[in-house]
């Protein structure tokens, strides 16, 4: 789907494998590893990442920092730390709507034309998916109204349950 100058799409697979300029991370805010999609893009990655990532001193929820890719087919990595859900009054949607938006801001700074995110959040951190997908979504609007390097969006998905969930979320806010 097209944001203004933005293409927007929904995919089901391993963000690992992606062939896009930048792969965001949904991080700690050690910055230095863990499970789920983070272990996989270190594992990816190879031990240089690693190397990289002791340099950045770590990173508040809802920062980004950028680091290379190595031995990705990305070009970039993007780390953010998403918000650990906490019942939803501690500020959690704040945070997440930053992830994102910092995350966007990085990448076109740093002239890529095309990023892939995972589901910050919404797996260890247990962050609702479909209030995430609706934040995810508006950020992304709201990026797409002003122009700059950044063309293309992937939102990469690990299950198509959650596949669902953006796709209908890109659909309620393109209309
Ligand atoms: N490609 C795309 N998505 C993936 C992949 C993959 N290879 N692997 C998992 N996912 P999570 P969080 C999905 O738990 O909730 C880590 O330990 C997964 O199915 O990776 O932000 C960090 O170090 C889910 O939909 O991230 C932090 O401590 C989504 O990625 C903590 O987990 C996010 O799930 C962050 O928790």
């Amino acid at each position: 789907m097209q944001l203004n100058s933005l293409q927007v799409e929904v995919i089901l697979g391993d963000i690992t494998t992606l062939e896009v300029d930048v792969i965001v991370n949904a991080a700690n805010t050690s910055l230095l590893g863990g499970g789920g999609v983070d272990g996989a893009i270190h594992r990816a990655a190879g031990s240089d990442l690693l190397q990289e990532c002791r340099t950045l001193g770590g990173a508040r929820t809802g920062q980004a920092k950028i680091t290379g890719g190595y031995n990705l087919p990305a070009k970039h990595v993007i780390h953010t730390p998403g918000p650990i859900w906490r019942g939803g009054r501690s500020g959690e949607n704040a945070l997440l709507a930053a992830s994102w938006r910092n995350s966007l801001h990085l990448a076109a700074e740093n002239n890529c034309h095309s990023i892939a995110f995972p589901s910050i959040s919404t797996g260890v951190f247990r962050f609702p998916i479909a209030e995430a997908a609706q934040i995810a979504l508006g950020e992304i609007k709201e990026f797409a109204a002003s122009p700059s390097a950044l063309k293309s969006v992937i939102i990469c998905c690990f299950s198509s349950k959650d596949q669902q969930v953006y796709q209908h979320a890109l659909k309620a806010i393109a209309n």
